[in-house]
């Protein structure tokens, strides 16, 4: 052995677990990676599992338990069991519902207290051998007990003394997917449908099925798998077939098929000259529909419906009621124990703006309320966690308790439209977890939000939850690794809402990345901070995300907000902002919770600091019960989140070689993108308070850059100057872009600092309608180029598409000429908000 190879070897015990440089994942097996198991320690937990699996029964979901199984343990220990149907003799791994395990084992008592779906993993010794059970009351319960024991051993857990009983906490627990039929998702960012194409289903299914194995794997029982903006041509005769291919490949996951319907249906596809839910020849359309769906799909959960609703026509077209509409759907699915899921989101988006009075977190309740009583049994109120829309910050819908003879279910989005479209980390299971244990004090007792919507407060025959997940084509599902979070969050919670926040996430880190402590304690508290500080730099104190809710949803918009027709007002004035929803002096919002509820936010000395301007109207200069007035509170908020976003990058840096490359390499790639976003929400956000209230920052930062050189003052060749609107998406209000005509232009000026090593922050703007070119030089050398080819929700120079460019670690004298040279691409003009240049920090990079 030649002395290197030696000294490697000797020194090997005392390596970290480092990742082969060079190895690549796309984050497509997302949590089910199986990898194997080095550590000899955690394979002796396993020695004992039996190489035989004995198969009590066969059904396409049990196969799916079955063959899972052996992927497991083939991928964690290199080993494939054998399979059986007959008990064979010896130590045995059996897998089979509770009638097939009572046949099997006569004298063997097994629980009667599992309901539909639960499971239970029991290990014993039955004459003389040992058993390992995976049993359940029906097939998917199998399935789910055995991605359940396949993730104790991902986590390293031990196995051999078994007594683990779990049953949902609700029956429904559904994905929606916003898919087009032609392949575009509404509010999707991870690319195309991975259902449909050009108006029809897609030939190869695959990732279809492989997707229903990941909602298996978290309990997810149900997949509405297009858009409830949703189009007639989903009940088309000639469709049908198509969408049971689908269900075909979602069955042996026991996931079942569920689709969004078009309420006009009856008469823009069946012929009628009506939809009206209380006419006979409607009702009988629905019914001859559901039946015929069902002679295709025998197995459908049931339809959803988004009705009345952002322009889709409803039963108020007929002056009918939601329950009407509720109704003539849930009777037609009734005889094939379908369910009709109805969306609470109704509201109306022409409100008056001027009318003080007028309040959409009003609608849902307003709409609602007085039909309680009034829907049948099947159909269930799908009620949106929060009263407006899935901002970073909202009080819980109080309709969840208005509704008390109604079966109920509660929408999270998991698709992250307004928290920061999977480009940010917003990590949501915290957040949810907020909502889910939210006591609204119905009936002046303790009514957490998770057992209303179960079902368990006001005895109901269903409820649940439902997350809007919009995975698309792109490898790795949700267009983001850490992302992929609140997906697995998502389904935990719905099978669980009392589990830990830290063990749900844990169990993610460990089984998405592997069991390194440092790699799990980084990517933990990435996660766990992350939610907080994009509120940070977001919305503040219950104003909602703050973003340009009339196009992108994405950047800052804050003017957005007010004086249209939406409402989703913030009533900001020289004077104050917020809303004043008070029963006293405001919309009454306030008033649709239960009394102490109420009575906590109709006080301003008890509503929460982090809700407060949802629920009044105040100066900028009211003292928070931090201590803080509202204006400085914005300052501060802002430039603590922006800085703490400025970190993540840095944590991320740290896991290099931890794992895989490719993974690595896209989530620092993301990471840094927030970090140079945040500061645009920083600046805009913090500029727009300071002009409207006229109140400066208390440090001195906002409006002050001493390192930012303005590209409008540089000296430019090709470059034309430009008004920003709103102008607080450009720093100064003003950027500069290249002429149409131009190829090639530049903008300079001269360095007059210290001489040092500096950072130098590119600002730009990344506009989707190309890819731009830059580059940087000091004096004639050349310091860096890129592409602007980040697919930002923009093609316009704004706060969305201002994207920071950094060169780490420039040796700058006074004097230096620093140029860059932008290269336009189609609609992307290349253009430029300022340069900021830093003195570099040896010990941050
Ligand atoms: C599917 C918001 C979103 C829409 C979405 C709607 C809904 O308004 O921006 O894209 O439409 O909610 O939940 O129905």
């Amino acid at each position: 052995m030649n002395y290197s190879l030696r000294s490697i070897l000797l020194a090997l015990p005392f390596l970290p677990v480092l990742v082969t440089r060079g190895s690549a994942e796309t984050g497509y097996d997302a949590w089910l990676r199986y990898p194997a198991i080095q550590e000899k320690s955690v394979r002796d937990l396993y020695t004992q599992l039996s190489p035989t699996i004995v198969v009590l029964e066969n059904s396409p979901v049990i196969d799916a338990a079955q063959s899972e199984l052996i992927r497991g343990l083939r991928g964690m220990l290199g080993r494939i069991p054998r399979v059986e149907h007959d008990l064979v003799p010896g130590d045995i791994v059996v897998l089979g519902t509770l009638a097939a395990a009572q046949r099997a084992f006569r004298n063997f008592s097994l629980p009667d207290d599992l309901t539909a779906d639960g499971y239970w993993l029991k290990t014993t010794i039955l004459d003389d051998r040992h058993i390992l059970l995976i049993t359940a009351p029906n097939d998917r319960g199998v399935l789910y007990g055995t991605f359940a024991l396949l993730r104790k051993m991902a986590l390293h857990q031990r196995i051999d003394s078994l007594d683990e009983k779990q049953n949902p906490y609700a029956p429904i627990r559904w994905v929606n997917q916003w898919d087009n039929l032609d392949g575009s998702i509404e509010r999707g960012y991870a690319g195309r449908s991975i259902f449909f194409e050009g108006g029809n289903v897609l030939p190869d299914l695959t990732r279809a099925g492989d997707y229903a194995r990941l909602l298996a794997s978290i309990g997810i029982n149900s997949c509405t798998v297009n858009n409830v903006n949703a189009s007639p041509r989903m009940l088309a005769s000639d469709f049908l077939p198509q969408l049971a291919r689908i269900a075909a490949v979602f069955r042996p996951w026991g996931v079942k098929l569920s689709i969004s319907v078009d309420f006009t249906s009856p008469k823009a596809i069946g012929g009628l000259s009506t939809f009206d839910p209380l006419d006979p020849s409607v009702e009988k359309w629905w019914r001859d529909k559901a039946d015929e769906i069902y002679r295709a799909i025998p197995d459908l959960a049931g339809f959803v419906l988004k009705a009345d609703s952002e322009g889709r026509a409803g039963p108020s077209v007929y002056g009918r009621t939601h329950a009407d509409a509720a109704n003539v759907l849930a009777r037609a699915l009734k005889p094939h124990a379908g369910i009709v899921i109805y969306r609470g989101f109704v509201y109306n988006h022409h409100l008056d703006w001027r009318n003080l009075k007028n309040d959409r977190a009003r609608a849902a309740y307003d709409n609602f309320h007085a039909l309680d009583g009034a829907f049948d049994d099947n159909a269930v109120v799908q009620i949106k966690h929060g009263p407006i829309d899935f901002q970073a910050r909202e009080p819980v819908s109080p309709l969840i308790a208005g509704l008390q003879k109604t079966s109920e279910t509660l929408e999270l989005q998991i698709t992250q439209e307004y928290t920061g479209q999977q480009r940010h980390l917003c990590y949501l299971v915290p957040m949810w977890k907020e909502v889910l244990d939210f006591d609204l004090g119905a009936q002046n007792r303790s009514t957490p939000v998770k057992e209303i919507v179960a079902g368990k407060t006001f005895h109901r025959p269903v409820g649940g939850f439902v997350g809007v997940a919009n995975v698309g084509r792109d490898a790795n599902w949700l267009g983001y690794d850490l992302a992929m979070a609140n997906l697995y969050g998502f389904g935990r919670l719905a099978w669980d809402p009392n589990l830990a926040i830290r063990d749900i996430t844990a169990e993610w880190t460990r089984m998405t990345f592997g069991n390194d402590a440092q790699v799990v304690d980084t990517v933990m508290n990435l996660e766990l901070e992350s939610w907080h500080v994009y509120e940070r730099y977001t919305g503040p104190l219950g104003l909602g995300t703050l973003t340009d809710i009339l196009h992108s949803h994405y950047g800052p918009g804050i003017e957005t907000a007010e004086r249209n027709g939406w409402g989703q007002w913030i009533r900001a004035d020289h004077e104050g902002i917020g809303m004043d929803r008070t029963v006293a002096t405001g919309t009454g919002y306030i008033g649709q919770y239960a009394e102490r509820v109420a009575h906590e936010y109709e006080s301003l000395s008890t509503t929460p600091d982090n809700l407060l301007l949802f629920m009044h109207h105040v100066p900028y200069t009211y003292v928070l019960h931090s201590g803080e007035s509202v204006i400085q509170y914005v300052y501060d908020s802002h430039y603590a989140g922006a800085a703490e976003a400025e970190k993540f990058p840095e944590w991320w840096q740290t896991l290099q070689r931890r794992i895989d490359d490719q993974r690595y390499e896209a989530i620092l790639k993301r990471l840094t993108y927030q970090a140079g976003h945040a500061i645009v929400w920083r600046d805009a956000i913090c500029n727009w308070f300071f002009r409207e209230s006229g109140i400066p920052d208390a440090q001195n930062r906002v409006g002050h850059y001493p390192n930012r050189t303005e590209a409008e003052s540089m000296q430019l060749s090709g470059y034309a100057v430009q008004d920003v609107d709103p102008s607080e998406d450009a720093s100064g209000g003003k950027a500069i872009a290249c002429s149409a005509s131009a190829k090639s232009c530049t903008a300079s000026f001269l360095f007059q600092g210290e001489p040092g090593w500096y950072n130098l922050h590119v600002q730009y703007f990344d506009l989707n309608g190309g890819g731009a070119r830059f580059q940087i030089f000091v004096n004639d050398q050349q310091l860096d180029q890129w592409v602007a080819d980040l697919l930002l929700p923009s093609n316009k120079i704004n706060a969305d598409s201002s994207t920071r460019h950094t060169i780490h670690g420039v040796a700058l004298r006074p004097g230096d000429r620093i140029r860059i040279e932008g290269a336009p691409d189609g609609e992307d003009r290349a253009a430029l908000d300022y340069v900021e240049i830093a003195r570099q920090d040896y010990y941050s990079q």
